[in-house]
């Protein structure tokens, strides 16, 4: 699949780790039809062997839809996806996560690199105390700090998507708020903590498309349901 247009009509992709051992039924969740897209990437412990592992355990579920890799290691890289998106991490205290990362993989792969395949994430992380924000040397995120990022990425960097990164915790919803009045025209993705039909509904109505993840693990019967409720098109 060349990656069209079609991804900003997603609503809601389910995020797996391939760190993380999946619960048997938790692939059930993936084929219902809310699932827009379902995308592999972890922050800790990811390899090629595990990365590799999860794509085709999920294609052998009999999930059908879009399978993306996000990738944050460059030796995990997995052909044959639907789509790499690549995280750019704009409020790393590392400019590693913003560039460093991204040029050394450039550099060793390529030509090899299916250019038409990437979607660019301008990250923003928003969770101080998560992998990814311990990782990233992420700090606090304002409001103020948050709208100042959305412009930075639509309007100086001109990235396709801009995510919210709650990982782990749900998010402050003024925030997103404040980020969904300040965007014009990039993508918005929320992601973090989403535990309730409630919440997946807050986070929808200010978001383009929203991730869930950790439930998937914990809770899978709560995940299902979750998603099963979940019919908010915003259109
Ligand atoms: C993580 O944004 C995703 O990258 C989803 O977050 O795991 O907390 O649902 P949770």
């Amino acid at each position: 699949m060349r990656l069209s247009e079609e991804w900003k009509k997603w609503r809601l992709m389910i995020k797996l780790d391939p760190d993380k051992r999946l619960p048997d039924q938790a692939f059930d969740i993936l084929r219902l039809p809310a699932v827009d897209a379902v995308v592999v990437g972890g922050t800790q412990g990811i390899s090629y062997a595990n990365s590799s592992g999860l794509v085709e355990s999920v294609r052998r579920s009999g999930y059908q839809g879009p399978l993306i890799q996000e990738i944050t290691a460059e030796d995990a890289i997995v052909p044959g996806v639907d789509a790499h998106f690549i995280p750019v991490v704009l409020n790393s205290a590392d400019r590693y996560w913003l560039a460093d990362a991204h040029i050394g993989a450039i550099k060793k792969y390529g030509d090899l690199i299916g250019w038409e395949k990437i979607l660019a994430e301008g990250y923003l992380v928003c969770n101080p105390d998560s992998a990814a924000g311990r990782l990233t040397g992420a700090g606090r995120v304002s409001v103020e700090d948050a709208v100042a990022y959305t412009h930075l990425a639509q309007s100086i960097f001109r990235l396709p998507v801009l995510y919210i990164e709650y990982s782990g915790v749900f998010g402050d919803m003024e925030l997103l708020e404040a980020v969904a009045r300040a965007k014009r025209n990039i993508h918005l993705v929320y992601g973090g903590g989403i535990k309730t039909p409630g919440q997946l509904l807050s986070a929808a109505s200010l978001a383009d498309t929203v991730v869930i993840g950790n439930i998937v693990y914990d809770d899978p019967e709560q995940a299902g349901n979750i998603v099963k409720g979940f019919n908010f098109k915003g259109d």
